[in-house]
């Protein structure tokens, strides 16, 4: 008589991998302090540019000030909050249009500065206006201005700058995504921040992604930042960044920014310094190629 237990084991297939073998950018891990000097000696090639502005954009509650508060952690080696940041969701917390200057950790300025923007919400008559923000772009909203959503900034407005100089414009358009959020976007966000790289384009406007709250978005990422460009997830958010906008993989970046540290850490510093690095470079090549037509209406 044979065995009763004739049962045929069939192999389980293992899971599939969520890393790739090998990182698929490069990224200097150890190099902050090259990444950290560069920067600190960036000048303008514009002889009338003191600053080279860079314009941010993205949907409420993405990351857009802690993008800026960590840049400037990076360079101050401590946590700083240039630009107050909210945990509240909903609408936006950032509701004035202000420039924020980073401290190149010596109490100099250093020459490229951030515009941050109210968030951009799903509805219309919420969140920043999208013409308030093409009219940022183009150097023609005041520092202090308090977005209105209903009403966007008019020429009769004291608050709208006839008049922008070479340095009142924006030379990048850094478009924030969430990587924990970018798959559930809403198409009228979508439509709002396809239009503004839209009109930022007919402006011959350099445009990138920063793609923020990797750690949420993988948990490999979240125990190790190192493994970002070896998580399949990670390049799979990225692919829906570049697929959202129209923009290329090469121009995404991901990060992960400060929000509870307190103190600064070696590797986010590197994905964050690289990005701004890439970003200053492409603004300041801008720059020097040709000044921004400026409509007169
Ligand atoms: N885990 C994690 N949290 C982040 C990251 N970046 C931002 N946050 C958190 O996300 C929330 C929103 O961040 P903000 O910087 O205020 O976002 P914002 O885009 O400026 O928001 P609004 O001004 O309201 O449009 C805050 O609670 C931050 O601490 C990140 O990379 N990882
Ligand atoms: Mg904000």
């Amino acid at each position: 008589m044979g065995s009763s237990d004739s049962r045929i084991e069939t192999p389980t297939a293992p899971p599939p991998k969520q890393e790739f073998d090998s990182p698929w950018r490069k990224t200097p891990w150890e190099g902050k302090r090259n990444l950290l000097k560069n920067l600190r000696e960036f000048s303008v090639s514009h002889p009338d540019v003191e600053h080279v502005r860079i314009l941010i954009v993205g949907e409420v509650g993405v990351g857009k000030s802690s993008f800026i508060n960590s840049v400037n952690n990076a360079f101050q080696g401590r946590i700083t909050c240039e630009a107050l940041t909210a945990t509240t969701g909903g609408t936006s917390f950032t509701k004035i249009f202000k420039t924020h200057y980073i401290d190149g950790g010596d109490k100099k300025k250093l020459p490229f500065v951030f515009n941050d923007i109210m968030g951009l919400e799903s509805s219309d008559g919420c969140g920043a206006h999208v013409d308030d923000i093409i009219k940022a772009l183009e150097g023609l909203v005041k520092e202090g201005y308090k977005f209105n959503p209903v009403n966007p900034l008019t020429k009769k407005d004291h608050d709208y700058r006839h008049n922008p100089s070479a340095g009142d414009q924006s030379y990048c358009l850094v478009n924030i995504m969430a990587a924990d959020k970018v798959s559930f976007m809403k198409d009228h966000v979508l439509k709002k921040m396809r239009y503004i790289r839209e009109k930022a384009t007919e402006l011959d406007m350099p445009q990138i992604i920063i793609m923020t709250r990797v750690d949420e978005a993988c948990p490999l990422v979240k125990e190790d930042l190192k493994k970002v460009y070896t998580s399949k997830k990670i390049k799979e958010k990225m692919q829906v960044c570049s697929n959202n906008l129209g923009i290329p993989m090469n121009y995404i970046f991901p990060v992960k920014n400060y929000h509870e540290e307190i103190d600064t850490d070696e590797y986010m510093d590197v994905l964050i310094l690289k990005a701004l690095d890439q970003i200053v470079n492409i603004a300041n090549d801008k720059l020097m190629k040709k000044p921004i037509p400026i409509k007169s209406e």
